[in-house]
């Protein structure tokens, strides 16, 4: 029998992740029974880290696009070196991905030198806004911002990266007229190697600045952006994540503490943080009652992908609620991803149901 890409993804999506699905790659019209929970949304080229958001009436995508390399694989990720990004859209869950083709390249970009790492977006005032990790010539990671007239680019890089920022994996909270940037993310990310803010001379590795097990963990930051977009209004502060005994979670607590990949949303007056955990592979979620937090630990949003890296994001259009995620479905190697899409239900209780990425 077959079906309509369009009829079969949207079923898929309709029928939650309680219930074993079959699995389509879009393009294919057989169904064939997979492993896998969900679909690929793109299938010409590998894309990860996929921010989503509701532009213009429409799902637009903001992922990285993963590429084949030669760069040897180190515990730093250097073979994640992506060099541009593309925007996608959708009109509708389910309905055709749309590929917008190249939105900005690593060589139009003045400062950086290499790794387009896990991008984000904002609409402001007609204006698109596209934030982006990449390392600079020093080889330390910063945030730079691109700007376009349209949601889906082309963009024009910033000469400089945001003042004041560091690691990688931003990501914007809007709240009416205020946009909040998060990032932060450890390991590759390098947020180990800075004490209050500071770079440290002589850290070097991916664990260099990690602390020990029974102390406090690293944390994501925040900051206002001002009303430039381009700029940070103040200095980033640590978003905190507490456990239910209101103790800050530990650096020791792998299956809990901030790895990358923050993300906010707002759902029924409450903050939800959520986050990868790295090594142990889950997406996970706290919440708290404003933007700057504290945040209360609460559970897992998504259960471990295939591959290695776990990065996700939440978004509601028309009404409901979506998970953005990616695995590695259609390589089989952890940095050639692909992204995907899940519908995210949020309990009466204000818990969020977990996703499972496998049937
Ligand atoms: O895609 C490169 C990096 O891998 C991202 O920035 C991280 O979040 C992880 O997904």
């Amino acid at each position: 029998m077959k079906f309509p890409i369009r009829f079969l993804v949207a079923s898929m999506l309709a029928a939650g992740c309680s219930q074993p699905q079959k699995s389509i790659v879009a393009g294919d019209l057989e169904s064939v029974p997979s492993k896998f929970t969900h679909s690929p949304l793109v299938k010409g080229l590998y894309t990860a880290d996929p921010s989503a958001h509701a532009f213009e009436g429409n799902i637009y995508i903001y992922p990285s696009h993963d590429i084949e390399t030669e760069v040897e694989e180190d515990e730093m990720g250097s073979h994640f070196d992506m060099k541009d990004y593309h925007v996608f859209s959708m009109e509708e869950p389910g309905g055709e991905v749309t590929d917008h083709g190249i939105a900005l390249k690593l060589e139009d970009v003045p400062w950086a030198s290499r790794q387009l790492w896990a991008p984000d977006a904002a609409e402001k005032d007609g204006k698109y806004y596209l934030y982006f990790p990449a390392k600079d010539k020093a080889d330390i990671f910063k945030i730079g911002v691109a700007v376009s007239d349209r949601p889906e680019g082309p963009f024009t890089a910033e000469p400089e990266p945001i003042p004041g920022t560091f690691s990688m994996d931003p990501a914007v909270f809007p709240e009416g007229e205020d946009y909040f940037l998060l990032f932060g993310g450890i390991w590759g990310g390098q947020l180990q190697w800075y004490d209050d803010q500071e770079l440290v001379e002589g850290r070097k590795g991916p664990t260099d600045g990690i602390p020990a097990d029974e102390e406090k963990a690293l944390m994501p930051y925040i900051a206002k952006l001002d009303g430039s977009m381009k700029a940070l209004a103040e200095k980033p502060r640590e978003l905190l994540i507490l456990d239910q005994s209101g103790d800050p979670i530990k650096a020791g607590d792998h299956a809990r503490r901030f790895f990358e990949a923050a993300w906010m949303h707002k759902f029924d007056g409450k903050y939800y943080l959520s986050y990868s955990t790295g090594d142990t592979h889950f997406i996970v979620y706290a919440t708290g009652d404003n933007p700057y937090g504290p945040f209360t630990y609460q559970g897992k949003v998504l259960e471990p992908v295939e591959g290695w890296t776990n990065h996700h994001s939440i978004v509601e259009f028309e009404g409901k609620w979506y998970l953005f995620y990616h695995d590695t479905e259609l390589s089989g190697k952890t940095p050639l991803r692909n992204i995907k899409m899940a519908e995210l239900t949020h309990m009466p209780d204000g818990t969020i149901r977990t996703i499972n990425p496998m049937n």
